[in-house]
């Protein structure tokens, strides 16, 4: 049994979640979550919203909301996408209500500045003389030094995920005004990675840590890592804002300035810990998590976020040496980070009414349908995309065709033909080689599962209800059973046993993808389910599941997913277009 923590990105608190944001880090999380859990594993699973920083402010600040009753908005309807894809955090939090966080967040900074790796110094900023203010990051929009992108903000470029400095965006302007801003100098707080980089920031990466033994990042993360790893710098750690982690007591004599949300946010995963365990009854707990060598932290994120989690959190949790108590914090064990997720052939956008609205969604669909959807065509090594008719087909072809209806022809094939019971079987096809391979692709979802292989995985539970649909119709039970032979109706008591042991199979190994259906499977089979259905059976992976007891009293079947119609379908697409078409920045 290990232990395991699991993040989620922490979301901005300044407008909707859309499918993208839960395909890329949400919803594998919550997968693998799920997985750990069944295999005994101890998990915890931690996110929050992102509360402050520039990309908070600006919005709040053009409609008018105090900052405070902006990002509280936004922190409820955020959590309520969640909850309807089932997603289960331990806590969920944000980093402007966890109580905590705060000196959690002083105390980081407090601790790199006495151990040297934050220095002080005064530099140049852009400062807008229109407006008589300092622009902070998101407050500029110029063109990215890296690869030419036009509308790169002041801390990072949306498209290729760069690390600005801002001091080297080209053209800037400022997004308050139009107005282009002047350089001037500014006292500010600076982050010396350089530094951290060689006390062991290097040695981590390359995996020759105790903390992380297996060097292996996925591609993705790798290229981005390296080119930023070849060319580190100091970063500016705070910033001219109003709303944020203040300085430590005593630092900032103007109270001007508050930390750069890079610097809070991911301490946001150590903070929700502790209000977690505090709030459990047990504030010391959460070093078990965080200080304890074995657990092993796992940061699901998209792609724009992997400087941060992979150059800067890990920098900032290595600077804290045994400041805590003489104790080291454990550093990330893996970093599956996403490429984007787009809708029908082009970016989500809300201004742009490119979007899925979440209400209709779920009023309509069913969530464990677009569970397995996303994971399906999660991104995991490319962007990928929600259409309209992906989805039609995952629930159509595969879920209802595949998995629901296998459910359906054999619990009312014994309901029919053996009084709802399991019929008493003597193993004639033990070695059928259909089950054969159903018992591989059954045992290709775990050990996807593990790698973080989310489409793998997918793919393989679809292979192994398709294994199991072609031993059906092989079998043709609805022959057998009228055979005169007393061999054949033997041989078809004992295929729809097989059947039905595997199903309950099938129950366990898409209860992470489908929670909801699962249960309903387990119920679907009644006594033969009995027993808790949360558990994977590592064990026995790969084998095929044990003989069930004959007689047990099975379940009603019902429809596990609806079918959808092509029509409704198509007024959705038709519905996306339109609404693209009037949208103001369409
Ligand atoms: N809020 C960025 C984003 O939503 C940021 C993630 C923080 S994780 C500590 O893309
Ligand atoms: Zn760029």
């Amino acid at each position: 049994m290990a232990k395991f923590l699991v993040t989620s990105a922490l979301p901005y608190a300044n407008g909707p979640i859309h499918f993208g944001h839960v395909a890329g880090a949400y919803l594998p999380a919550d997968v693998y979550v799920r997985y750990l859990r069944m295999r005994g594993h101890q998990v915890l699973y931690v996110c929050g919203t992102d509360e402050h920083g520039v990309a908070i402010t600006l919005k709040a600040e053009q409609e008018g909301l105090g900052y405070r009753q902006y990002v509280d908005g936004w922190h409820q309807e955020i959590q309520a996408l969640f909850d309807r894809f089932q997603i289960r955090f331990d806590i969920f939090s944000g980093t402007a209500r966890c109580p905590q966080h705060v000196a959690a967040s002083q105390r980081f900074f407090q601790v790199l500045l006495q151990r040297g790796f934050i220095q002080h110094r005064e530099d140049d900023q852009w400062y807008s003389e229109s407006m008589e203010r300092f622009l902070p990051d998101r407050y500029l929009q110029g063109k990215c030094h890296e690869c030419g992108f036009e509308q790169a903000r002041g801390d990072e470029c949306p498209r290729c995920g760069t690390w600005i400095d801002a001091r080297k965006l080209g053209n800037p302007v400022s997004l308050l005004d139009g107005s282009s801003p002047i350089l001037k100098k500014t006292r500010h707080w600076y982050l010396d990675l350089p530094a951290l980089h060689k006390a062991g920031l290097d040695k981590w990466y390359k995996g020759a840590d105790e903390s992380r033994p297996h060097a292996a990042w996925k591609p993705n993360v790798d290229g981005h890592v390296q080119a930023m790893l070849a060319d580190l710098r100091e970063r500016p750690i705070t910033r001219d804002l109003p709303w944020g982690v203040p300085l430590p007591e005593g630092m900032d004599e103007q109270g001007e300035k508050v930390l750069y949300v890079w610097f809070d946010a991911p301490i946001g995963y150590l903070s929700f810990t502790q209000e977690w365990a505090e709030a459990k009854g047990e504030p010391e707990a959460w070093r078990e998590w965080w200080q304890d060598p074995k657990c092993k932290m796992v940061h699901f994120i998209g792609k724009d976020n992997i400087a941060f989690h992979v150059v800067l959190f890990p920098a900032m949790l290595l600077g804290q040496g045994q400041a805590w108590e003489d104790r080291n914090f454990v550093l990330p064990w893996a970093v599956p980070a996403n490429e984007f997720y787009n809708l029908q052939g082009k970016k989500f956008s809300t201004s742009g009414g490119w979007y899925l609205d979440n209400d209709h969604f779920f009023q309509h669909y069913n969530p464990d349908a677009a569970r397995f959807h996303l994971l399906l065509t999660a991104p995991e090594t490319s962007d990928s995309e929600f259409t309209w008719e992906g989805f039609q087909t995952t629930n159509n072809s595969l879920l209802a065709d595949k998995l629901g209806n296998f459910s359906q022809r054999v619990l009312k094939f014994c309901g029919k033909r053996y009084q709802n019971q399991v019929p008493e079987a003597s193993g004639i096809h033990d070695q059928n080689p259909a089950l054969v391979q159903a018992d591989e692709h059954f045992a290709e979802v775990g050990d996807r599962l593990s790698r973080h292989e989310f489409q793998a995985a997918a793919r393989a539970l679809m292979a192994g209800c398709n294994a199991l649909n072609q031993f059906f119709d092989h079998l043709a039970p609805w022959k057998l059973v009228k055979s005169e032979d007393a061999a054949d109706r033997q041989s078809c008591q004992d295929g729809l046993e097989r059947c039905l042991a595997y199903l309950e199979l099938l129950s366990r190994r898409m209860a992470p993808f489908c929670p909801t259906a699962a249960e309903k499977l387990r119920q679907m089979l009644g006594d033969i389910a009995d027993g808790p259905g949360d558990r994977w059976g590592e064990e026995t992976e790969g084998q095929p599941p044990a003989r069930l007891a004959a007689g047990a009293e099975l379940g009603t079947p019902e429809v596990l997913f609806q079918k959808l119609d092509p029509k409704v379908i198509q007024a959705e697409i038709d519905k996306l277009h339109q609404r693209s078409e009037t949208s103001p920045t369409a």
